[in-house]
């Protein structure tokens, strides 16, 4: 067995082992062993086999686990899994992935009713039955339902962060092919979207053939589900994201960016205006229809310019105006992440961050930014160890006393502050006219009406100190849905009022949508983007919040964080 599939194997037992309340420090040393086995850099079946090794020599295998991929080596399972396996249903692993339903229901619902598709699951919630069982009512019922349709929206797509992460390591590793001059990205992760369903890699050079072989001998490769003679496709990893590569000639590389770049909707009209100007275009080219010749292959620019058009940028390719903007030479210029001067939405140890003002300053600093506001939670917060208005005023105190020259950058003294059910601020205002930024959020009582919802964004910018509105929708990619609200309505009012719209650039939520977006900017509303860092690390986040402005047609402009400090400071809310 190779590692990933010991990895897969460890990492799936660990879930059945919590559905099945085994002891909670057993199931992290599975966890953190499939962890350990992934990234292995050797083969961990070798040591195995080899008597003078023990695998124990491995950090984080101790002796329990040893003994379990022994096993698993002879057999391609272990006891305690077989046992496991017996007594739940493989869609348990399914259900485990089932927004607000645990390990502990699962196992109840499994034992008492003996379900064993999300379909059985489903059909509990409908005919009511859930709530007949002790402590578990209607709410959950409705909870399940709402969480199956979730998940089978979403199952199998990935995150934009983690699709990158694959996408980096497999490039590089393709490029170091013989005879393999580029690989480039195509599909919804070069258009940037927030989540990708499978990742599709395009390779060329004078001999990329070779790379397909290459691809095939990855060691993160779980599954090879086709192979052919200039296309490959795999599962890959412990996830399993699915991974296209195709080889192609130098001459029709740009037809083919092109073309898999997509979208679908994107080509389908492309091929369309070709068809009326005479041409028809494909993955090898644009050809004329009478005579077939070649016109033009070898660059997207080539082929765009040949259609009449300007050049695209993939994040526009949604067929949402593009076309028709390219070619009335109307198309924005995007945003770029040379031009952020800012990150103003971030955590520290104060609340509940990871690193202390002074680390996430120089982290800043070496961003390349010229200023950052520092916006810890609120006291609703209370899980997150928010601030009151005593400790508000003393950090806002601390921040104004620093040594803004010497830290190389300034900080403004900030606050995420919670809007609380009836659109009042969490803090009062003597506090809150104490700091530089108000970025203001709801964390609670997220499934009201949307006419509540509604009246609750509009009462909030009333507030004269919120200058913007932190993760409008609320939305957690792959996990929860936006909130439903008259977002029109919302954006009018703040651009009425100057109250910004934030994208928030962690790659769970990237809220605002493109949609969203582009609405917004229609009203009036300008915008934030920033990382919600919680650690100085996720400052690097600033690309994908940069990319979904993109995504919205958003120009430097509309970007409020890309004004110098004084600039900056006035384009804020009065
Ligand atoms: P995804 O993978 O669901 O996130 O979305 P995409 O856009 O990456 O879709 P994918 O991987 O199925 O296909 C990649 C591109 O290939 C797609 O954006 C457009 C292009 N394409 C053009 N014609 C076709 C077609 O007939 N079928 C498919 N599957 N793709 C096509
Ligand atoms: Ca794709
Ligand atoms: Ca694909
Ligand atoms: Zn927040």
């Amino acid at each position: 067995m190779e590692n990933i599939e010991l990895a897969r194997i460890l990492a799936e037992t660990a879930d059945l082992m919590e559905i099945a309340a085994e002891d909670g420090f057993r199931i992290r040393s599975f966890r953190n062993a499939a962890s350990v086995i992934e990234g292995y850099p050797e083969r961990v079946a070798s040591i195995l086999h080899d008597p003078a090794r023990k695998v124990t020599d491995i950090p984080g295998i101790g002796k329990g686990i040893a003994s379990v991929l022994e096993e698993l080596d002879k057999r391609g399972s272990f006891e305690r899994r077989d046992l496991l396996l017996e007594k739940y249903p493989p869609t348990a692993l399914e259900m485990l992935r089932i927004q607000g339903l645990g390990p502990k229901t699962i196992a109840l619902l499994i034992e008492t009713f003996r379900i064993s598709t999300l379909d059985d699951l489903k059909r509990l919630a409908e005919e009511q039955k859930i709530r007949t069982l002790p402590r578990l009512g209607a709410k959950l019922e409705e909870k399940v339902l709402r969480g199956i349709e979730q998940y089978r929206k979403t199952a199998g797509r990935f995150l934009l962060n983690f699709a990158e992460q694959i996408a980096t390591e497999l490039s590089q590793y393709l490029r170091e092919t013989e005879g393999v001059d580029r690989v480039t990205t195509a599909g919804s992760f070069r258009r940037g979207k927030e989540t990708v369903g499978d990742l599709d890699l395009l390779v060329t050079g004078p001999d990329p053939v070779k790379a397909l072989d290459r691809f095939a001998a990855h060691g993160k490769i779980q599954d090879m589900l086709a192979k052919g003679e200039n296309k490959a496709s795999a599962k890959v990893g412990v996830e399993g994201i699915q991974v296209d590569v195709r080889t192609l000639p130098t001459e029709s590389f740009g037809a083919a960016m092109q073309y898999f770049t997509g979208s679908k909707e994107h080509n389908v009209a492309l091929r369309q205006r070709s068809l009326k100007m005479g041409f028809t275009l494909n993955e090898y080219g644009l050809f004329t229809l009478e005579g077939n010749s070649r016109v033009a292959s070898e660059t997207e620019e080539e082929i765009y310019n040949k259609l009449g058009l300007a050049w695209i940028p993939p994040e526009l390719r949604e067929n949402q105006g593009e076309i028709d903007a390219a070619e009335n030479n109307a198309l924005p210029v995007l945003l770029e992440l040379g031009q952020m001067k800012g990150d103003i939405h971030m955590h520290t140890r104060e609340s509940d961050g990871r690193a202390s003002l002074e680390e996430m300053a120089e982290t800043a600093r070496g961003h390349g930014y010229e200023y950052i506001a520092i916006t810890d939670h609120s006291k609703a917060l209370a899980m997150a160890n928010g601030l009151d208005e005593t400790r508000c005023i003393a950090f806002a105190q601390r921040v104004r006393a620093l040594d803004h020259s010497a830290l190389g950058i300034r900080v403004m003294s900030g606050l995420e502050c919670d809007i609380l059910k009836d659109g009042r601020m969490d803090l009062n205002d003597e506090a809150l006219s104490q700091l530089d930024l108000v970025v203001a959020s709801v964390h609670s009582y997220m499934n009201l009406e949307a006419a509540e919802m509604t009246d609750r964004y509009l009462a909030c910018l009333e507030n004269p100190h919120v200058k913007v509105i932190g993760h409008p929708t609320g939305r957690v990619l792959l996990h929860r849905d936006a909130f439903v609200y008259d977002f029109e309505r919302i954006a009018k009012a703040a651009a009425a009022k100057g109250v910004a719209m934030e994208i928030n650039a962690s790659p769970e939520r990237l809220d605002l949508h493109a949609s969203l977006i582009r609405i917004a900017k229609s009203k009036g509303c300008r915008f934030t983007i920033s990382t919600d860092a919680h650690h100085p690390k996720h400052m690097a986040n600033m690309t994908y919040g940069v990319r979904m402005a993109r995504r919205g047609w958003l120009t430097q402009p509309d970007v409020l964080n890309t004004l110098p400090y004084e600039q900056f400071r006035k384009a804020l809310r009065p």
